[in-house]
């Protein structure tokens, strides 16, 4: 019984942990562009700026973020400020909409050094096919758990 409420466990924790993805966006290196340019990513996600080279930061068209060793405002005493140390930073995606985004030293918004992140609303359970594999094996598993509860009442049963 412990074995199959673990593996329910599991399940449901692979299924929670499919609705927030973590978008590696390289910055620089080669040459000054952010890649991808563009990503699309669902609301919740997080998109990680890995500078590969050079003298960069990412920031907001809007103002809403400005990144490079840490972000501005992060509470943890980072700084938007373009840095060529190989800076990672990360930003979460809560809400649907399109941002643009620019390197201060080698672009501005639109143009130059820039990027776009698509932000999907959210999706519903069954649109997403890890979720519903996931659900479908849950389901799949507490039938059988049934099954085998009714046929045995006194074992242990497991998927
Ligand atoms: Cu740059």
């Amino acid at each position: 019984m412990r074995r199959v409420l673990f593996w329910a466990m599991v399940l449901l924790a692979h299924a929670s942990a499919a609705r927030a993805a973590t978008v590696i966006v390289n910055v620089g290196g080669a040459n000054p562009v952010f890649s991808p340019q563009t990503i699309t990513i669902n609301a919740g996600d997080k998109v990680t700026f890995v500078n590969k080279g050079g003298y960069h930061n990412a920031v907001a068209d809007d103002g809403s973020f400005r990144c490079a060793q840490g972000c501005d405002g992060d509470g943890k005493g980072g700084s938007g400020n373009a840095s060529k140390a190989n800076w990672t930073a990360s930003v979460i995606f809560a809400r649907p909409g399109t941002i643009g985004y620019f390197c201060e030293i080698h672009g501005a918004p639109g143009t130059g050094m820039y990027g776009t992140i698509v932000v999907q609303a959210p999706q519903a359970l069954v649109a997403t096919p890890g979720i519903g594999t996931s659900v479908a094996l849950l389901l799949g598993c507490l039938l059988a758990l049934v099954a085998a509860w009714r046929l045995r009442r006194n074992q242990d049963t497991s998927c």
